[in-house]
């Protein structure tokens, strides 16, 4: 071996070690500090609500125990255009509750099947470390409570859902929501933010104002409804989300899927911050940021000018077609420094 090459191999071996210390830093050791941590005093019922709201932040507070109640529910509600469907939830809604905590909390997670239910339920959730995601130990038939608990090991934009069989029509039915884990500090303050999970619907018709699950549709991956947040029209109107001029905007977005993946992207805004993945590794400028069915992302950008900002799945078809589309309503002052209309003039 001549000397250069010597060298160079020592080089590459540096290189190469260096790279195993920070990953091992930033996955197994973070992970094992979150276990170490102690969730102190009694347990708290936390705070969950439906989309669009978020709980509060957890800012810079220690871990804490809580009590998270969901109950799987199957009830009859609009999809879209006046047409009903039987969607199955977690407390009554598409998506299920937010669930907001911080890295090393500890969860006691009660799941109700409500007694009128037809089938039984359990949930997944992504957040949790261990066999199922919780889904084997929280399998609840209807009528029955079940409990387990969890501690909170790595910080993250979760999605969970329900896995129990038929699992793709557990799913499709609309059984899925988002549960984030702060970091230690929690995360930057901003102005709003806003909870928005997309999902399809594979449907036909049982009655003439009530739609089915249809599982060639869903087979096919083939559906009629592409939505935010369970319902047409679920962000338009008086349901537009809103900011004002010089706000900063977060957006928690998830993908129940059961099959497409989001191509997700607000018109005339460009996302300042992207949590790809919903992970901890930060993207700036992006126009369109991917939500994998089962995955999820936050976005976060400031507004500079008054305007609707149409937030689509640029796979466009579904958004003017089968419903993907929804507004954040920005008021305040123009300016012209950044946008303005009718440059041209004779
Ligand atoms: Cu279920």
């Amino acid at each position: 071996m001549t000397y250069k090459l010597f060298v160079s191999s020592l080089l590459l071996a540096f290189i190469i070690a260096g790279c195993k210390t920070n990953t091992s830093d930033s996955q197994g050791v973070s992970a094992d500090k979150a276990i170490a941590m102690v969730a102190e005093g009694k347990a708290e019922v936390a705070e969950v609500t439906e989309a669009p709201n978020v709980p509060k932040p957890v800012g810079d507070r220690a871990p804490k125990k809580f009590i998270v109640n969901l109950e799987t529910t199957e009830t009859v509600g609009e999809i879209a255009d006046g047409k009903q469907y039987t969607f199955w939830t977690f407390n009554n809604h598409v998506p299920g509750s937010f669930i907001r905590l911080r890295v090393g909390d500890e969860v006691e997670l009660h799941l109700k099947n409500a007694a009128n239910s037809v089938l039984p339920h359990n949930i997944d959730l992504h957040a949790v470390t261990g066999p199922g995601g919780g889904a084997e130990a929280t399998t609840a038939v209807p009528g029955q409570e079940a409990v387990f608990t969890f501690k909170a090991l790595n910080p993250g934009l979760y999605v969970y859902h329900c896995a129990a069989p038929p699992v793709p029509m557990h799913i499709a039915n609309g059984m899925y929501g988002l549960i984030l884990v702060e970091p230690e500090g929690g995360l930057k303050k901003v102005d709003r933010e806003y909870y928005i999970m997309q999902g399809e619907f594979y449907t036909k018709a049982k009655t003439d104002s009530l739609l089915e699950f249809d599982n060639d549709k869903g087979n096919e991956e083939n559906p009629d409804y592409v939505l935010f947040n369970g319902k047409k029209g679920s962000l338009l109107g008086k349901n537009m989300i809103e900011a004002k001029v010089g706000e900063t905007v977060r957006l928690f977005v998830g993908n129940g899927g059961p099959n497409l993946v989001s191509s997700f992207h607000v018109i005339g805004e460009i996302f300042d911050n992207v949590y790809t993945e919903g992970g901890t590794v930060v993207n700036h400028n992006v126009q369109t940021t991917i939500i994998p069915s089962g995955g999820a992302a936050i976005v976060e950008f400031k507004v500079d000018v008054p305007g609707e900002y149409v937030l689509v799945d640029h796979s466009i078809f579904r958004a003017f077609n089968k419903g993907a589309i929804g507004k954040l309503k920005v008021t305040g002052n123009e300016n012209e420094k950044v946008f303005k209309k009718g440059g041209a003039k004779k």
